[in-house]
C-alpha cells in the first residue's frame, strides 16, 4: 500500500526557484539583544526558504523535522558555538553533532549561512557525487563531526567527545541535538547514564521536542514523559525553552553548563513544520515533499513571517 508520505512528486530541478543565498555570518560582536535576535530571525527565514527549495529540487527530504530544528541550529552556529570556519583546526573549539541526521538539509543550509560550505553547493543536495548526502557524512564535510542518520548514535558519540574534552582538560563544549522520537532508542539512555556518571558538564544535549516522530505522535508510540524527571534522574541539569525563540535559546546556550559538575539537557519545545500553516504540527510532513504550489505558498508565508 502506498501512503501519502511516500509519494514523491515529479519535480524538475530547473523549474524550482533557487533564490540567491549568500553567507550570512555570525551575530556581530557587540550587537544588542534586539539586534542579535533580528539577525537570527532573518537568517532562520533565509535558511528555511533555501531548505524547502532543496528538498523540492531533490524530491526527497524531511522538511517537518528540518523546520522544527532550524531555529536551534541557526542560534548555535550564528551565535552560541565557539566555532567558525577559521577555527576548524582549533582543538579547543566547540563541537556540534546533529544526531537527528535526517534533518541534513537544515544542517547544510545553516553551515552555508555560517560560511562552512559554499552556498552554491546547496543546489547539489542528494545529487550523485554531491558531498551533501541525504544524511550528513563526516568524510565529506569537514564541519560535520559525526556521520549520523541511523537514530541513537549521535548522543553516544557526543558523550565520548565530551569525555575526551574533559580528559584533555580542554575548554571545548560538545552540543548534540536529538529528536524526541529518537530518544526511544535505548543507546541514548546508556549514553546519558555515562554522561551523568562522569559528570560531563561540558556536554549539552538539546532535545527537539516536537512531539511527533515518523507517522505518529511520540506519546502514542512510546511515551517519554515525565521526560525532565527521567533526565534529572540520570544526572542532568534540565532546562526547558521555546525552541523557536532565538532570544531565549541564546540565553540558554550562553548559560551552559547550567549547573556545575552536571551535563545540561535542554528540552526545546518545537513544532514540526514551524511556522508554515499547512505543515505545523502535522505528522504528514515528516517526509513529504512539497509540490511547486506548496513551495510557493511556504515561501510566501516565510516572507511575511
Ligand atoms: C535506527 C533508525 N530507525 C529508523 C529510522 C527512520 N527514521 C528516520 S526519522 C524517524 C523519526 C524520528 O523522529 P524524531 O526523532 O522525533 O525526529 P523529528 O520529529 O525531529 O523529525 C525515523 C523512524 C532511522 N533513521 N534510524
Ligand atoms: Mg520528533
Amino acid at each position: 500500500m502506498t501512503v501519502e508520505e511516500d509519494l514523491v512528486p515529479q519535480v524538475h530541478v530547473e523549474d524550482v526557484p533557487n533564490d540567491a543565498f549568500g553567507v550570512i555570518g555570525r551575530v556581530p560582536e557587540g550587537a544588542t539583544d534586539e539586534e542579535a535576535v533580528a539577525h537570527l530571525r532573518r537568517a532562520a527565514r533565509q535558511v528555511r526558504a533555501r531548505d524547502i527549495q532543496m528538498v523540492s529540487a531533490a524530491g526527497l527530504g524531511h522538511i517537518g523535522g528540518e523546520y522544527s530544528v532550524i531555529d536551534i541550529l541557526v542560534t548555535l552556529y550564528l551565535n552560541s558555538l565557539n566555532m567558525g570556519p577559521e577555527l576548524l583546526g582549533d582543538p579547543d573549539r566547540d563541537r556540534f553533532i546533529l544526531s537527528k541526521g535526517h534533518a541534513a538539509a537544515a544542517l547544510y543550509t545553516t553551515l552555508a549561512a555560517a560560511g562552512f560550505i559554499n552556498p552554491d553547493d546547496l543546489g547539489t543536495f542528494m545529487q550523485p557525487k554531491s558531498m551533501l548526502n541525504g544524511h550528513p557524512a563526516r568524510t565529506k564535510i569537514s564541519a560535520v563531526e559525526a556521520s549520523t542518520g541511523p537514530l541513537g548514535h549521535g548522543l553516544p558519540i557526543a558523550v565520548g567527545t565530551a569525555l575526551a574534552g574533559k580528559l584533555d582538560d580542554s575548554s571545548r563544549r560538545t552540543f548534540v541535538v536529538t529528536g524526541d522520537g529518537e530518544l526511544q532508542e535505548g543507546s541514548n539512555w546508556e549514553a546519558l547514564m555515562t554522561a551523568g556518571n562522569h559528570r560531563l558538564a561540558n556536554l549539552c544535549v538539546v532535545i527537539d521536542r516536537n512531539r511527533l516522530q515518523q507517522g505518529a505522535r511520540v506519546e502514542d508510540t512510546n511515551d517519554l514523559e515525565p521526560l525532565a524527571d527521567k533526565l534529572r534522574a540520570f544526572g542532568m541539569e534540565v532546562v526547558e525553552v521555546d525552541g523557536h525563540d532565538h532570544g531565549a535559546l541564546r540565553k540558554v546556550f550562553a548559560n551552559v553548563p547550567a549547573a556545575s559538575g552536571k551535563p545540561t539537557a535542554v528540552i526545546a519545545r518545537t513544532q514540526k513544520g514551524h511556522p508554515i500553516s499547512f505543515m505545523s504540527d502535522n505528522v504528514a510532513w515528516h517526509h513529504k515533499v512539497p509540490s511547486e504550489e506548496q513551495v510557493k505558498a511556504a515561501l510566501n508565508e516565510l516572507e511575511n513571517s
